[in-house]
């Protein structure tokens, strides 16, 4: 069976269903999530179904905060993989849309469709998003303007055009709501901000990039769009040979980028979401995504926010040395929802945290959660961080899994020392 024809029954399950029917979605707590529930919440909406919607993380008692509710059906979006077990506990039927690993075996009343159960990659070819527009294309052919929302899943991902996903995107450009343009990565901003705010690639020590944009002869004022040719190789050889004494050597100063005609640069529309959900302001990445006003209004502040916050942290980062275990290195942050985001920025553009190993981030709560991210090389060379983790959290008791690039795990908070050493084994 192919994925087109599975979520045809899912969809049957839903239109069995009167019009006005209370729908409960749960989305998962990243820009793929909450592009995964929008996108079902819009089709449902247009369809003439109601809907309640909450974006969630992954935590043990996920299942048990909505065991209580009453639900005729409910779709987990992007998230559910790891529930599966729970998940005969809820009374209602369950339609499940998700690509991330499963180790269970799905109960009788959920019907499951992981992108990875039609021989799909679901690591790179395939998101919660991808498959959640197939969903909302089965419900009504016209869905078709959500491929915007697909691809702003699969970029939050950090997934491959590829597969599944290059449908999505042939589908949105054929009909006119996907374009793409190649651009300059700081296009549009002066060469001061261009610099000190960048994180994607992040710069160390500019904290004030005068200096260092005066010494090659350039205007911090001057627009990057100002430069003529000679200006700008000038500009981008230099950062190109700071990226390098920083220990990052894959640079792409101009990109494909993908526009959607609704939802305008779709990279943008990801760390936006992804602002939200790490803000704990998830309604108004919903919101955003339904195209309310004065939530597009809102979640550009919430951006400029969580930026500032990501960055305050990674010049702190600078100064700090990780601890080192012979698999993997980790540090400690008082910043929960910034751990996954520290670690792949320290990974990639931080001298101290390159050690040929991933990195870890700690942070303590009730419990402690753990963000862990590899390289594709190592991935390559066979590290598979979401097994490791998975297993390791559960042997202390614990909650984990994901990626083989990026990871999290939940521990008991006196299972700090079991955890990393058994981790430092199953590497
Ligand atoms: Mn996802």
């Amino acid at each position: 069976m192919k994925l087109e024809e599975a979520v045809r029954y899912a969809v049957d399950l839903l239109l069995s269903l009167p019009k006005k029917s209370m729908i409960r979605v749960i989305g998962h707590v990243d820009a793929d999530g909450i592009s995964s529930a929008a996108i079902i919440a819009i089709a449902l909406e247009r369809a003439g179904y109601r809907y309640h919607i909450s974006i969630k993380a992954t935590k043990p008692d996920l299942i048990k905060e909505i065991e209580e509710e009453e639900n005729e059906l409910i779709i987990f979006a992007d998230i559910g993989s790891g529930y599966l077990k729970d998940m005969k506990r809820l009374k209602s039927n369950i339609i499940i849309l998700d690509h991330h690993l499963s180790y269970d075996e799905p109960p009788k009343n959920v019907m499951y469709i992981n992108a990875r159960l039609y021989g799909i990659d679901g690591s790179k070819e395939a998101c919660g998003a991808t498959v959640s527009y197939f969903f909302a294309k089965a419900i009504d052919e016209n869905n078709v303007d959500l491929s915007q929302l697909a691809m702003v899943g699969a970029i939050g991902d950090k997934q491959n055009i590829a597969g599944y996903n290059k449908k999505v995107m042939e589908e949105g450009i054929a009909n006119g709501f996907i374009e793409t343009r190649d651009e300059y990565i700081f296009q549009g901003m002066t060469l001061k901000d261009a610099l000190e705010n960048s994180l994607e690639p992040y710069f160390t020590g500019f904290t004030n990039a005068n200096g260092f944009i005066e010494s090659i002869g350039l205007q911090p004022q001057k627009r990057f769009e100002e430069l003529d040719d000679e200006q700008r190789q000038r500009l981008l050889s230099a950062l190109t040979l700071k990226l390098l004494e920083q220990g990052c050597d894959e640079i792409e100063w101009r990109k494909r980028m993908i526009y959607g005609s609704y939802y305008g640069n779709l990279h943008d529309m990801v760390s936006k979401l992804n602002a939200s959900a790490r803000l704990n302001e998830q309604g108004i990445g919903i919101a955003a995504c339904f195209g309310d006003k004065m939530a597009r209004e809102r979640i550009f502040i919430l951006q400029e926010k969580y930026r500032d916050e990501i960055r305050k942290e990674m010049r702190a980062m600078e100064k700090k040395e990780p601890y080192e275990m012979k698999k993997f290195i980790y540090f400690y942050t008082d910043k929960r929802s910034l751990g996954g985001v520290l670690a792949g920025l320290s990974l990639k553009y931080l001298p101290n945290f390159q050690r040929g190993k991933p990195v870890l981030a700690l942070s303590y709560n009730d419990d402690i959660d753990i963000s862990a991210r590899a390289s594709e090389k190592m991935v390559e060379d066979g590290i598979n961080l979401g097994e490791a983790m998975k297993k390791a959290a559960s042997l202390v008791g614990g909650e984990g899994g994901g990626h083989p690039i990026a990871a999290g795990a939940t521990i008991p908070k006196n299972k700090e020392k079991e955890f990393l050493n058994l981790l430092d084994e199953l590497l």
